[in-house]
């Protein structure tokens, strides 16, 4: 069905997960958005994922936004419907217990930037440009950009970027914390990659705990973050990799990690 929308390769615990709508830059539609739900949904039990890069097809874009055709014509209800859609999907990223990287490849804008900024990582290549254009169109975004973006860079620049509707290059992104980092557009997946096989090869189950006591306790209050960190870590130590992770510490070799 929507197979081709979504091209997946996974190798040595890594799923390379290829958003393929290059005619239409990228833009998401309720198809895309259902086959990520979907891949995302299968990769959280799959053993042989650890770490998921997400890019986008084509040198031009990494995703252009929602699709503004399939918009256009929606009414509010409608539009809200299709907001809370892909916030879900969106949700589904920042709660997947596994890694992911977005390797933006061109343009990452509207629902494009908000999807980047749904992942843990962001890898950009130097021909990247990152934005939140919506208010060219008459709306606001509508895909979690109004409370990622702030929290990535701070409230000035968020309220810049989204009342001018401008785009930044990548090096501005970095510069600004939008993105981790910059590379040549030619290396881009082969720097994501190496970013991942890294990772791949840590505790699947403190990468998990990390991720929740980052996102989740960003949330709250810091005293109350600070304890739910202490319970986070606390339970590093029910799991066979904190054994052997510190194991291999004292006897001087390499930890072999196996907890999903
Ligand atoms: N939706 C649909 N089609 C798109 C989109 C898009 N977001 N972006 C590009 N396309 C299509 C173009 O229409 C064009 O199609 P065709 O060849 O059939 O005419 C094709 O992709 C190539 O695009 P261009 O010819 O425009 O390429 P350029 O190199 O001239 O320009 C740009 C590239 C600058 C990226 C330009 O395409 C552009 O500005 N695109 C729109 C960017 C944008 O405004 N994105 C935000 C969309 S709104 C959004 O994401 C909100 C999400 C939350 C919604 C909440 C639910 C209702």
């Amino acid at each position: 069905m929507t197979d081709d929308m979504l091209l997946i390769e996974k190798q040595d615990g890594v799923a390379l997960v290829t958003i393929n709508r290059p005619k239409a830059l990228n833009s998401l539609n309720e198809p895309l958005l259902a086959a990520l739900r979907e891949f995302l949904h299968g990769a959280q039990s799959d053993v042989s994922v650890r770490v998921i890069i997400l890019t986008g097809a084509g040198e031009k874009a990494f995703v252009a936004g929602g699709d503004i055709a399939v918009m256009q014509p929606l009414d509010a209800l409608a539009a809200r419907d299709m907001a809370l859609k892909a916030q879900t999907v969106f949700n589904t990223i920042e709660a997947c217990p596994k890694p992911v990287i977005a390797a933006i490849n061109g343009y990452a804008l509207g629902g494009g930037c908000e999807l980047a900024m749904a992942c843990d990582i962001r890898i950009a290549s130097d021909t990247a440009k990152l934005g939140q254009p919506e208010i060219n169109l008459g709306i606001i975004p509508g895909w979690q950009g109004t409370q990622r973006l702030p929290r990535l860079v701070g409230k000035g620049k968020a309220k810049e970027l989204i009342f001018t509707g401008n785009m930044v290059s990548a090096e501005e992104a970095c510069r600004i914390g939008l993105v981790n980092q910059v590379v040549p557009a030619a290396e881009l997946i082969e720097s994501a990659r190496a970013m991942a096989g890294q990772i791949a090869g840590k505790s699947l189950a403190a990468l998990r705990l990390a991720k929740e006591a980052i996102d989740n306790g960003l949330e709250m209050e810091l005293a109350r973050a600070c304890r739910y960190e202490a319970d986070l870590f606390g339970l590093c130590f029910s799991t066979a990799d904190q054994k052997e992770g510190m194991g291999a510490f004292l006897e001087k070799r390499k930890p072999q990690f196996k907890d999903q």
